[in-house]
Formats: C-alpha cells, structure tokens, sequence
C-alpha cells in the first residue's frame, strides 16, 4: 500500500519519503516551476475564463473602431458562439433543478429538509433585506441623483399592477399542467381599454345624436366604462387610459412552478422509501448525468463568454456620454455590491462557519465569472452547482436542495441595485425623502427582490413596483436602462455568491442532522439503505 504510494502514484520524478517518526508519507516541497503548473492546472477554467473576459472587451472595443459601423446581422453573428453557451446552460437547468431537488429532498429526513428550508429562508430573508439596508445607506450619503448630468431616458415603461403581480407568483407555484411549466407561465397583463373605441363611440353619438341632452348621453355613457369622460368637448378631450387585468399566459419556464413541485415530490418519495425507491433511484441518476453533462458544457464557456462580451461592447450606443451622465450612480451601485459580496457575506459566513471566506469565495470563483460573462444566475446554476460540491466540498444533499431555491428567490445583488436605483431616481427628481418612505422602500426592494424570478422582464417590472410603493413618477425607469446591462453583470455575481454562502453556511449549520442520517443509513435497522430514513411505511405517510 505504501509502497503503491511512493513508487506508483507519485512516480519517479517526484518521490515522496516516509517520515521515520511519525510514518506518514511526506512529500518532498515541489519546485517554483511545479507548484505554478499546478496551480495553472487546477485553475485552469478560471484562467480562460478572466481571459475571455477580458479578451471579449478588447476584441469588442477593436470592432467598435471598425468602419462602417456593424449592422444588426453582424452584430447577431457576433452573439451566435455566445448564443449557443447560453442555449447549452439553460438547456439544463430543467433536468438539473428537478433531479436535484428531488434526489436531494428524497434523500433528507423530514426535519433536516425542514430545518434546513427554515435556515435557508432566514439566510436569504436576512442577507437580502441587509443589501438592500446597505443600498441605501450608500445612496442617501453620497446622493449620485444631484450630481452629474442630465440623463436621457431610453426605451419605455411598463404598466404594473402590484396587486396582480403578488397573485401571479402564487398563481406560478400552483399550475394548472404539468407539460406547460417547462415553457408557459401564467401572467395577469394590463390590457388597455382602447382609447379610439371610446372616441369613436362618442364621436359617432356626436353627429348623430346631437340633439341628446346631456343628461341621456351621461347614463348612456356610464355603462361603457367611460365614465370619466367629459360630455361637453368629447372628440378632443383625451380620456384617461384604462385597464384591466387579463390572465394569460407567456413563454418562459415556470421556474416557481418546477420548483415547488418538484419540492413537494422530492418530500414524498424520501417518505415513502421502498415503495418509490425506483423514483429516487431515477432522479439520481438524472442528476448525475446531468451534472456530466454540465462537466462538457463548462469547457466550452470562455469562448461563449468571449463572444457575449464582445458583442455587448459593440453593441453599446454612446458609452461616454452615458457613463458621464450615470458615473456616480454606477460607482455607488457597485461599491454597494463589492461591499456586500466582500465584506457583510464573507463576515456572515465566518461568524457561522469560523472558516476563511476568501477560500469559499476563491472555489465558486468559475461561477462569478460565468455571472459576469452570462448575466443570468440561473445559467449559471449548473457551474454554482458542480464548484460547491467539487471546490468547497458542501455536501451534496444541501447544494441539491438549497442552490436551486436559491438561485430562483436569493438575488441580493438585484435587491440593492433596486433600492439604489429607486432612490436614485427619486434625487434626479429632487424629491426628498421620508423615514417611512425609506421603510416602504426597504421592504419592497426586498420582497421584489425575492419574487423577481417569476415576473417576465422582472428588472422593469419590480422597480416599477418599488417606484408606485414610494410615490415616485413610474417612467422615469428608462432614465437609467442605459447602464442597466453592465450593472446587471455584477448585480448577477453578487447574486451567484450570495447562493453559494447560502449553502456553505446552511451545510454547515445543518451538519449533525446529515451526520446522523449518515449514522442511521450505516447502523440502521435494514430499511435505511440508499439514504432512506428508519422508520416504519406507517409512521412515514
Ligand atoms: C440574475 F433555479 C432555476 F434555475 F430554476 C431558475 C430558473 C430561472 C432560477 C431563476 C430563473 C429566472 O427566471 N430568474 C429570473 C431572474 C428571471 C427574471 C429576472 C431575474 C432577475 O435577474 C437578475 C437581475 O436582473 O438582477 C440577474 N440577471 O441573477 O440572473
């Protein structure tokens, strides 16, 4: 056995020697050149991927200089290889997050995958609410909305109903089919009475009722909905807009939806052990391929992100008068987030784990940069997935569970940004603020934050929420869509390693409930096998 150790493992180049004290193998210090490889070796993924970073804005801001200017097919083929690594992560993220949740729960007793939900929540309830504290302490001290220029709006605002919006995330975890959530959600929209009907009508009643009184044409008109109308003047006298709530439905994944599913299947085949033994035996090998596959997808991200970088930078109109306009607003944007990411987190997880964050930070260093180069935390999740378990060594029964629900509700970057923006916007408008207004826009940003993942277009449609919650003008978002593209980058790293602490800390906290299962699948009474829970069928349902 030793032997194999010295003269077969580590070969003759190296040879390692056996400590005449303690009989340990020692390995001899490697030299300079060696220890540099290796560490090149091991992180190498890391290299290619600061490299394609990097790359991507040099090689975009070359094109940019390049005469006559790229058209939009151009600029498509530009996106195409980053297209394609886009194409390649969120093809996975179904079969990823249902395996997971699923073989994860199955495999946990009812009070770990309880005690563990419950810690998770308060991680991300607490974390989220302190960036959004953290955003505005920023926001109201250096006050970036009265200094620089005047910025240009860009794009157009949405019309949101909050109400509405709150019932559709409740409307997602609960679907009506079970085909659809892959690809349709539900979505209450604002449908617009039109505004030419209503003219048209009275114009027409106009002409050829010109001898109705008044009063006739009041109540006639009061049952078509256009009751604020004036009678006198109708045909120039535009009529306030009008809507009303209409459920539809809208492409996209039901992400809520898989999720509480899938949550609630995973609980009752880890119940029912033997019986649906076949399910767990499934959904892990679902997952363990599906992790393979991410292993293949994750070689080809530095060159998707090169070309996702590329064609950002190409894409961009006006950078320099843009960032004059938004400098101090981006630069407090993203002091809030380096503060949050490197700062209050790392200190969180030392307090609860007592070991050193930086290292946790350095092992999900593949998934920050696949944030930044994919804006999506969600794409990201398979890359968050495989550094946690593989790098930073959380076991497998907590990542499984807790990075999917994190990566759908924990977006502590998003939530500061929003609180940061919402205020922001409320300073270029020379508003000044209340306490209760700060109160409001705190608890807001944070629950916005929390169900952003199951409203299409959320970033618009969440700070539009937070705007009307505070009394704020709604259009006034597009003032800051310009820059909105580069802070979502580093808003979605902040995001991907607000869920990667999560997990840390809530493996950490949880680690006597999984050694005891551990425990029980070892010394069990015979039903505990494949991380079955011993009990009875009966005490189980
Ligand atoms: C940012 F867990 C998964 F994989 F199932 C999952 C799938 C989809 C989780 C979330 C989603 C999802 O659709 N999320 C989503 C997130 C949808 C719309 C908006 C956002 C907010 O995104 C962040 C932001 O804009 O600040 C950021 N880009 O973390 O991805």
């Amino acid at each position: 056995m030793e032997d194999s150790k010295i003269n077969g493992e580590k070969g003759k180049f190296s040879p390692a020697f056996v400590d005449i004290q303690t009989a340990e193998v020692v390995e001899p210090p490697p030299s300079m050149g060696r220890r540099i490889l290796r560490i090149f070796r091991k992180n190498l993924l890391i290299f290619l991927l600061i490299l394609a970073l990097c790359l991507g804005v040099g090689i975009g801001a070359a094109l940019r200089t390049v005469e006559p200017k790229f058209d939009y097919r151009q600029l498509m083929y530009l996106k195409f290889p980053g297209d394609l690594l886009m194409n390649m992560l969120k093809m996975l993220i179904l079969p990823l997050i249902v395996s997971s949740l699923i073989s994860g729960l199955a495999s946990l007793d009812t009070r770990s995958s309880g005690k563990m939900g419950g810690l998770a929540v308060a991680y991300y309830l607490i974390t989220t609410f302190a960036a959004v504290v953290l955003g505005i302490i920023l926001v109201v001290s250096i006050g970036p909305g009265y200094k620089g220029g005047d910025a240009k709006r860009s794009g157009s605002s949405k019309i949101v109903n909050t109400a509405d919006t709150f019932l559709d995330l409740l409307r997602q975890c609960f679907p009506d089919n079970l085909i659809e959530i892959a690809f349709l959600k539900p979505v209450t929209e604002q449908k617009e009475i039109p505004y030419e009907e209503e003219t048209m009508t009275t114009a027409i009643m106009n002409s050829t009722m010109s001898t109705m009184t008044t009063a006739i044409m009041n109540s006639t008109m009061s049952t078509n909905t256009t009751t604020e109308m004036t009678t006198s003047n109708t045909t120039t006298t535009p009529a306030p807009k009008k809507y009303l709530p209409e459920v539809g439905k809208t492409s996209g994944m039901n992400v809520l939806g898989v999720v509480t599913f899938s949550i609630f299947f995973g609980i009752i085949v880890g119940r029912l052990g033997e019986k649906a033994k076949a399910m767990k035996d499934f959904f892990d090998a679902l997952n363990e391929v599906t992790m393979k596959l991410v292993s293949l997808v994750i070689w080809y991200s530095p060159i998707g992100v090169l070309f996702l970088v590329a064609h950002k930078v190409v894409e961009m109109e006006n950078p320099e008068q843009t960032f004059q306009q938004l400098l101090y607003y981006f630069l407090t944007v993203m002091a809030g987030l380096f503060a949050h990411g490197f700062i209050t987190l790392p200190l969180i997880y030392f307090i609860f784990v007592r070991k050193n964050p930086l290292k946790f930070i350095a092992g999900v260093a593949q998934a920050i940069f696949t944030a930044l180069g994919t804006s999506s935390s969600s794409a990201t999740l398979p890359i968050t997935m495989r550094c946690l378990e593989q790098n930073n060594g959380v076991d497998r029964r907590v990542t499984k569970f807790v990075a999917p629900v994190g990566a759908t509700i924990n977006m502590d970057g998003t939530a500061l940004y929003e609180a940061v923006a919402v205020i922001f916007i409320g300073q270029m408008q020379g508003y000044d603020l209340s306490i209760g207004q700060i109160i409001i826009i705190s608890i807001t940003a944070t629950t916005a934050a929390i169900g952003a993942a199951g409203v299409p277009q959320a970033g618009l449609v969440t700070m539009v929420i937070v705007l009307t919650a505070v009394g704020f003008p709604t259009e006034d978002v597009t003032l800051i869509l310009a820059i909105d593209w580069l802070l979502d980058r580093f808003r979605t790293a902040i995001n991907v390693l607000g869920d990667a602490f999560g997990a840390g800390i809530v493996a950490h906290l949880a680690r006597n409930e999984l050694k005891n299962m551990d425990n029980d699948i070892e010394f069990g009474d015979g039903q505990t096998n494949n991380g079955y829970i011993s009990s009875t069928l009966d005490e189980r349902l």
